[in-house]
């Protein structure tokens, strides 16, 4: 298990890079060009600038997380051929800085969904929340208003100047069925796929985070089926999964740990954190101990270290705690909590000879 953090670079992120090389054991960051939007050529220069900063820290950049997928793309619109290639284009430009796993998703309009960012927890510290009768109850038309209603729905790469053209962009999606967008994914994975191959990167598709449908729209890597369907349809080291255990244990019929044992050989990258799941639906995040949450964290550890996991671990999402200023889910200090545990369980492994 190869430790990685998330960083999101020099004036986008509250932790620095030298705070994260004080945790034990983290041995590259994972990071992106955040400020590029989807659709974009990732620049060498910009590239070779983190490369520049990452280096001063001994850090690798094996890890990028993610290179976001335009719209049309998902849409399968005649003007995805453009994307597709600028996005070949990326690769080829983050091969040359060594890159070796490329995390994307494939959900349309929305990234993650959360209701609340900072929900107490029992012990005072804060966490993101999922309601999901919040959600369920929104439509789609009123969305724009209810988001400037309520600051802390959260719905990421939406900016204000962005949710102006969010009923264009429901209006595109109108009619989408689960098999197109699954289609739509089969077409980029055909022509990025080779590409990756050639480079020795490996892509690695996010699960959807819920996964389930929201706002009306089909989402298609929700569930093991889902995962299985899509590593099948185009067969290759380089067409891979990250497997997120705080996303897929948000539906309780999903088994992270059967996914670990059918999958391994695809999963270049995992995000291990924990959930506490409720009867009606919501979540919230919680600490990585298995008695806080609802996934069995050192379960997922165990099955990693029996199949003989040589990919990237981060610890993805912690609770802000001790008063920490840090963007919700990415402070440093209960990540940090959070890796030292799954050391802890990766060691007790590693050394019960
Ligand atoms: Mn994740």
């Amino acid at each position: 298990m190869r430790m990685v953090f998330r960083w999101f670079g020099t004036g986008n992120d509250t932790v620095s890079l030298r705070q994260i090389r004080q945790i034990p054991g983290v041995e590259g960051i994972v990071w992106a060009l955040h400020d590029l939007p989807p659709g974009e050529v990732w620049p060498l220069d910009r590239i070779l600038e983190v490369k520049r900063e990452a280096d001063e820290y001994g850090f690798h950049l094996d890890v990028v997380e993610s290179v976001n997928i335009h719209d049309d793309i998902k849409l399968g619109l005649p003007s995805r051929d453009t994307y597709i290639e600028h996005y070949q284009r990326t690769i080829e430009n983050l091969a040359q800085v060594g890159v070796k796993t490329i995390c994307y998703n494939f959900m349309p309009v929305f990234d993650w969904v959360r209701t609340e960012l900072h929900r107490q927890l029992p012990d005072g510290s804060t966490a993101m929340f999922y309601e999901k009768a919040i959600i369920d109850r929104i439509d789609p038309r009123e969305l724009i208003g209810t988001i400037n209603e309520n600051p802390d729905l959260t719905m990421p790469g939406w900016e204000p100047e962005r949710l102006a053209r969010l009923s264009e962009l429901f209006d595109a999606y109108e009619g989408m069925t689960k098999e197109r967008l699954r289609e739509n994914l089969r077409y980029f994975l055909e022509a990025i796929v080779p590409v990756a191959e050639r480079h020795g990167i490996r892509m690695a598709i996010h699960p959807d985070d819920p996964p389930w449908p929201i706002f009306g729209l089909p989402r298609i890597v929700s569930t093991q089926e889902d995962i299985r369907h899509i590593l099948e349809m185009v067969d290759s080291p380089s067409n891979g999964l990250t497997l997120c255990t705080g996303s897929l244990s948000a539906d309780p019929a999903n088994d992270v740990i059967g996914m670990i044992r059918e999958f391994a050989d695809r999963i270049p990258f995992v995000h291990i954190r924990n959930i506490r799941r409720f009867d009606n639906g919501d979540f919230i995040e919680t600490s990585h101990r298995v008695t806080d949450g609802s996934v069995d964290i050192p379960g997922v550890v165990k099955v990693l270290h029996e199949a003989g996991f040589r990919g990237y671990a981060r610890p993805d999402h912690g609770r802000q705690i001790w008063d920490e200023a840090c963007r919700p889910g990415y402070g440093l200090f209960d990540r940090a909590l959070g890796i030292m545990y799954l050391w802890g369980l990766w060691d007790s492994l590693q050394h019960r000879a």
